[in-house]
């Protein structure tokens, strides 16, 4: 059983069981459901470790006591919130928002994307609240005042969602795509997509990059996106033929049985004095940007190995690089059984087998997945994050729950690359942002912030350079939101990997089409991102050699060009400018 309640330290125990729903796990709901009330937990109300006890700093905020394990967990902590259950604010009921993912069978078509902006604190608030129950699926979650929030919605969840906004005070609500899967379908029945490609290449002066458009040297177009079992079979080959220089190995299985399968870049590969840069894609199953990219950046680094560049000779003499284009090979292979079934092909979470919760009025709901950026050992369930098994961001049963994640872990801390690896990058889409620690709050830092800093600067400036993409770099809470769970600040702080990176691919944050990111922009994409991560090659390299950066360690962010708009990059569209303060 879980209740939702307000952890302040050192005060005494006002729990009453009507804060607790039995059996409930829509903990958060209840934040809706009724007036919120402040609820301290400490060892009197049964909760044996809770958040911070003992410290008298009245610091306040939300979390839930699970008293299935005897624990009590922290939940957001903001300014707004201590102001809003403070004032004893009651908040509107959204008990009746359903998850689409766990009424397949009762989706009201058409699904469209709808923004809301909300205009003031309380409003904000509002929408981090739904957002945390996880019963919608937000494309872009709740950060600020003005900030706008895309949801994905069925029809009887746009209803409740504009009911629940006009009782929020929330007036802008526009719908921004409103038949997502017609939306789809035209983007992938564009039969001159790939000729579309390769004009814009060439029209850019790039028509080297143009030929990749066809099939490489191992039998992959990279212009296109491909099946799970391709991608392996295609290291396969190169490793086959390469053997000295490349080789597969496998980090273990997923739910579904799949192995978790990655490639091994060196010259030569297994010289286990090399440090180690580590870079992965598709842990998200529906960001196939970052699946497709994470697949070029092998091909890229394979073409230059064939042609023996000697920048690239330079660096794999101090460093090897291990890249594992699929993590979650089950959910991605599932959003390509049924690609313009929106509900199939925006899947994000693993194929992990169904658990079940029940509401406050007993009914229960069951659902698969797990979302495995949620499922690391750093902070896990504190923020951002879901206890329901049908949230897109739920957190799993505990750290480490989930086999994939384990994997990694495993991979990381016990086998022949433990202790050499310098650099962690994972690929996900979408949003322009290369992200650094720590994501649990804004101000949270690793000790030496500056030097990732630095080269997140100079990556974004490296991939800005080619087609004029513009990026935005810093911790997820200063430039998006706060979450906690995720494999980068894991890779951090549990790891102690130097580099570790989160990166958000095309199409941009104000982007309305997300997740299907138009065939043609897939190589410039991936070309730019290939730039950003040889920043951290180079630089994981130098400094294995022992060389001293001569550049100061002060960083600026990019500024956000006021005057004339940036030429397109190739294949990009241009998105409608948003009031969004975040770019200000
Ligand atoms: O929420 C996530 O897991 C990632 N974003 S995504 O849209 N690809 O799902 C990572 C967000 C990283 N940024 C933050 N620290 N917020
Ligand atoms: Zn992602």
């Amino acid at each position: 059983m879980n209740s939702i309640c307000g952890f302040m330290s050192g005060v005494s125990n006002v729990d009453t069981p009507a804060h607790r729903g039995a059996g409930n796990v829509l903990g958060v709901t209840f934040l809706f459901a009724r007036k919120v009330d402040v609820v301290f937990c400490n060892k009197s109300n049964g909760c044996k470790r809770p958040f911070e006890e003992g410290k008298k700093n009245l610091q306040l905020t939300t979390g839930f006591c699970d008293h299935t394990k005897n624990v009590c967990r922290r939940g957001r902590q903001t300014t707004l919130e201590i102001m809003m259950l403070a004032r004893g604010v009651v908040v509107a009921l959204i008990v009746g928002i359903v998850s689409v993912s766990a009424n397949l069978d009762t989706v009201e078509r058409p699904i469209q994307i709808v923004q809301l902006v909300p205009t003031d604190d309380a409003q904000v608030l509002s929408l981090v609240h739904l957002y945390e129950t996880g019963i919608l699926d937000f494309w872009r979650a709740p950060t600020k005042v003005g900030a706008t929030v895309d949801v994905m919605v069925d029809q009887r969840q746009k209803a409740q969602l504009e009911a629940f906004a006009l009782e929020n005070g929330i007036s802008t609500v526009k719908t921004l795509v409103t038949d997502l899967e017609q939306m789809i379908t035209d983007q992938e029945s564009d039969a001159n997509w790939r000729a579309k490609a390769i004009k814009m290449l060439h029209g850019s002066g790039r028509s080297r990059d143009a030929l990749e458009a066809g099939m490489d040297d191992f039998g992959l177009s990279m212009a296109d996106y491909h099946p799970y079992g391709d991608i392996v079979a295609w290291m396969g080959r190169i490793a086959a033929r390469m053997p000295t220089q490349a080789r597969v190995f496998s980090i273990g299985r997923t739910v579904e049985g799949r192995e978790i399968n990655g490639l091994k870049i060196g010259n030569p590969v297994g010289d286990s004095s090399k440090r180690i840069i580590w870079i992965d894609g598709g842990i998200h199953a529906r960001e196939w940007t970052a699946v497709h990219t994470t697949v070029y950046f092998i091909y890229k680094i394979i073409n230059k190995l064939q042609r023996r560049e000697a920048d690239l000779l330079k660096v794999l003499d101090s460093v090897e690089l291990v890249v594992i284009p699929v993590l979650n090979p089950d959910g991605y292979e599932f959003t390509r059984t049924e690609p313009r079934n929106a509900l199939v092909r925006m899947w994000r979470k693993s194929r992990s087998n169904d658990r079940c919760a029940t509401d406050r009025n007993g009914k229960q709901t069951c659902c698969k997945g797990v979302d495995l950026n949620r499922n690391f050992d750093y902070r896990w369930a504190e923020t951002g994050t879901s206890f329901h098994p049908c949230s897109e961001i739920y957190h799993g049963a505990g750290a480490f729950s989930e086999p994939e994640t384990r994997n990694v872990r495993d991979a990381i801390l016990n086998s022949d690359l433990t202790g050499r690896i310098d650099a962690y990058v994972t690929l996900h889409a979408y949003s322009q942002l290369w992200i650094y620690p720590y994501s649990n709050k804004k101000q949270s830092y690793p000790a030496d912030i500056a030097d990732l800093k630095k080269v997140a600067a100079r990556a974004v400036n490296a991939i800005g350079k080619l087609f004029g993409t513009r990026y935005m770099h810093g911790t997820g809470p200063e430039i998006i939101y706060a979450y906690t769970g995720g494999s980068s600040d894991w890779a951090k702080e549990k790891a102690g990997i130097k580099y570790s990176y989160t990166i958000e691919l095309r199409p941009s944050y104000y982007s309305w089409n997300g997740f299907v990111l138009d065939k043609s922009q897939l190589i410039p994409t991936a070309r730019e991102t290939y730039d950003g991560i040889w920043v951290v090659l180079d630089t994981v390299a130098r400094e294995a050699r022992g060389e001293v950066d001569p550049v100061p360690v002060v960083a600026p962010t990019p500024a956000r060009p006021t005057t004339t708009p940036r030429p397109l990059a190739p294949g990009e569209c241009r998105d409608v400018e948003s009031t969004d303060p975040h770019f200000a």
